[in-house]
C-alpha cells in the first residue's frame, strides 16, 4: 500500500534487542537483517518530526515467562542485562523518541507494548492515530503490538520488510501477518513510503 507519513503518525519499533539477535539468548533467526530497513524508517519518520517509540522486553530474573519459573521461554532481556541492550547497530534518535519497557513484573508476561505501559497514553498526548510497526518477533510481540492497538481504536501498518519472526511452528509468522490483515491492519514496505 501506498502511503504519506501525515501529522498523527507515530513509528513503534519492536524488541530489537541482542538477545533476539543470531546468537542471543532468544535468536530470531534473520533479525541481524532487518536492522538497517529499521533504521531507514526510523529516520524517515525523524524527518518528519514524527514521534518514534521503542519497545524493550525487560525482565526481572525471576519471571514467570522464563523456564526455570515454569514458563517456555529460556531466560532472555533480564532487566539491564547486555542481553537486554538494543542491538549496538540499531539507530535510536537523540529527540522524539521514547523507550517502552514491557514484562516487567514478575508475574505476567507482556507481549504487547501496551500491556502495563504507557505507550497508549503517550500515542494519545500526541494525537497519534495511526501507528507504523517493526521489529521481532513477528508471531509474537509485533503481532501482540499491533493487535493491541487496533484494538484500541488506532490504525496499524505493518511494515512487512523490516519484522521477523521465530517460526517455532513452521507458517506461524505466516499465520500471523494474516491475522493482522483479518484484524485491518495493511502492510506497507520502504518503497511505498519514500
Ligand atoms: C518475545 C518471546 C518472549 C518477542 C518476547 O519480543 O517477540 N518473544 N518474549
Ligand atoms: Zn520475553
Amino acid at each position: 500500500m501506498k502511503a504519506k507519513l501525515c501529522q498523527r503518525d507515530a513509528l513503534v519499533v519492536v524488541d530489537m534487542q541482542r538477545d533476539f539477535m543470531p546468537g542471543g539468548a532468544l535468536g530470531v533467526d534473520g533479525a541481524d537483517t532487518i536492522v538497517e530497513r529499521v533504521n531507514e524508517y526510523t529516520r524517515l519518520f525523524e524527518k518528519a518530526s514524527l514521534p518514534v517509540f521503542f519497545t524493550r522486553d525487560w525482565h526481572p530474573k525471576t519471571h514467570i515467562s522464563f523456564k526455570r519459573n515454569g514458563g517456555v521461554w529460556p531466560e532472555h532481556c533480564v532487566i539491564g542485562s547486555d542481553g537486554a541492550a538494543f542491538d549496538e547497530r540499531l539507530y535510536i534518535p537523540s529527540d522524539n523518541r521514547f523507550i517502552i519497557s514491557k514484562g516487567d513484573s514478575e508475574t505476567f508476561d507482556a507481549y504487547s507494548g501496551f500491556q502495563g505501559t504507557t505507550l497508549e497514553a503517550l500515542l494519545q498526548e500526541r494525537g497519534v492515530n495511526r501507528v507504523f510497526i517493526c521489529g521481532v518477533a513477528t508471531d509474537y510481540c509485533v503481532k501482540h503490538t499491533l493487535l493491541g492497538a487496533e484494538n484500541l481504536g488506532f490504525r496499524t501498518v505493518l511494515l512487512i520488510d523490516a519484522v521477523k519472526g521465530v517460526d517455532i511452528k513452521r507458517g506461524d509468522s505466516e499465520a500471523a501477518v494474516e491475522q493482522m490483515l483479518m484484524r485491518g491492519s495493511v502492510l506497507c514496505s520502504i518503497d511505498d513510503l519514500a
